[in-house]
């Protein structure tokens, strides 16, 4: 007796199309099921092995057998094994689990970078490049992608079931996950934190390309600015160049080739400068003052979106010198100075 092809074609495309079992199109997913499946084979271990003994024990010591009860006294040896073999199992799955747990939350250092911002009740995802999409996310195969990810209202979830990876997002505060694409193909990506009324729409879809495909994607639906070109205009609309020019006598600090650099803070302490690091700044400058500054940058909360920060966030990053906000300044002076100067006609 087999069962038939039909069948099992359909139970198979079922298991792995359906959320069951989705495809494994990550590095990281077999990593993930295997643990998945390993934690499963010890339970149905047990299961069987308790319901194996206590059918067992039912029968061989049954009325008929044992009409008086005896008093047993117990074994150490008995209680010992069934105790450090399972403190064994769980200290091996623990370990296991740690290891998994690092590797899914540390990205590698050469990820590409994807901004993803939550709201009630869509994804937003922006690329460095100046890409937007809405409910979608693009991206390449056999390469790294860590996306830094903020809410602009309440607790959202990003997650890819076929890439096996999930990370809250929260407003107030960036987190990050990382993936990389092995195969190409269209998944589905969901809101997995109950997040009001259309929470279950609040899906999309994530689409794996080829190199070459995700190539001709950047190209197609650039918007013509980077995040960094719409950070320099924000920096130089904002003032922030009023008192970050590089010069000698800046009111600020010089932020050239501070993106990934340890700043020293007025209480001593030592930050290291990242995403998070320069969006805090920015909103809560008081909180951590950087050592030899007054406590003058005033505090830009409510007045930025979560996608100027953003911007912002990656001009800074992008700022080796000090040559294009001194340009932007001298220009954005002087086109403030011409309609006060007398005399000047304008041509
Ligand atoms: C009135 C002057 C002033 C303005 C305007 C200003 N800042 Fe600042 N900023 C400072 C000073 C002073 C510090 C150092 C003390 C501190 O950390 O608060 C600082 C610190 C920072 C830091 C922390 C990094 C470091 O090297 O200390 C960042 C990032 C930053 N500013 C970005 C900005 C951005 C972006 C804007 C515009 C939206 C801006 N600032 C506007 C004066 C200013
Ligand atoms: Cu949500």
């Amino acid at each position: 007796m087999g069962i038939s092809p039909v069948l099992w074609q359909f139970l198979t495309k079922w298991l792995t199309t359906s959320a069951i079992w989705p495809a494994e199109a990550s590095t990281i997913a077999p990593w993930a099921d295997a643990l998945y499946i390993f934690l499963w084979l010890m339970t149905v271990l047990g299961v069987l092995l308790v319901g194996a003994l206590v059918l067992f024990f039912s029968i061989r010591y049954r009325k008929e057998n044992h009409p008086v009860a005896v008093q047993i006294e117990g074994s150490t040896l008995l209680e010992a094994t069934w105790t450090i073999i399972p403190l064994g199992i769980f200290l091996f799955v623990f370990v296991w689990g740690a290891w998994l747990y690092f590797r899914i939350y540390n990205p590698p250092a050469d990820a590409m970078q994807v901004y993803v911002v939550g709201k009630q009740w869509m994804w937003k995802a922006e690329h460095p490049g100046g890409q937007h999409e809405i409910n979608a996310l693009h991206v390449p195969m056999g390469r790294p992608v860590q996306l830094t990810m903020i809410s602009q209202d309440v607790f959202h979830s990003y997650s890819i079931p076929a890439f096996r990876v999930k990370r809250e997002v929260i407003p107030g505060r960036y987190t990050t996950v990382w993936f990389n694409a092995t195969q190409a193909g269209t998944y589905h990506l969901f809101c997995t934190q109950y997040c009001g009324t259309q929470h279950s729409g609040m899906i999309g879809e994530v689409i794996a390309l080829t190199p070459s495909d995700y190539e001709k994607w950047t190209q197609q639906s650039t918007s013509g600015m980077s995040l960094a070109q719409n950070g320099e205009r924000l920096f130089a609309s904002m003032g922030c160049n009023a008192c970050h020019n590089g010069t000698a006598a800046a009111r600020g600090p010089n932020l050239a080739g501070v993106y990934g650099s340890k700043l020293t803070l007025t209480n001593g302490s030592q930050v290291l400068v990242n995403e998070a690091y320069l969006r805090d700044a920015i909103l809560n400058p008081s909180q951590h003052v950087t050592a030899g500054f007054a406590p003058i940058m005033p505090t830009y909360q409510g007045q930025i979106s979560e996608d100027g920060l953003i911007d912002l966030v990656e001009y800074i990053k992008t700022l080796q010198t000090n040559y294009r906000v001194q340009q932007t300044q001298v220009t954005s002076q002087s086109n403030q100075a011409a309609p006060t100067t007398p005399g000047m006609v304008k041509p």
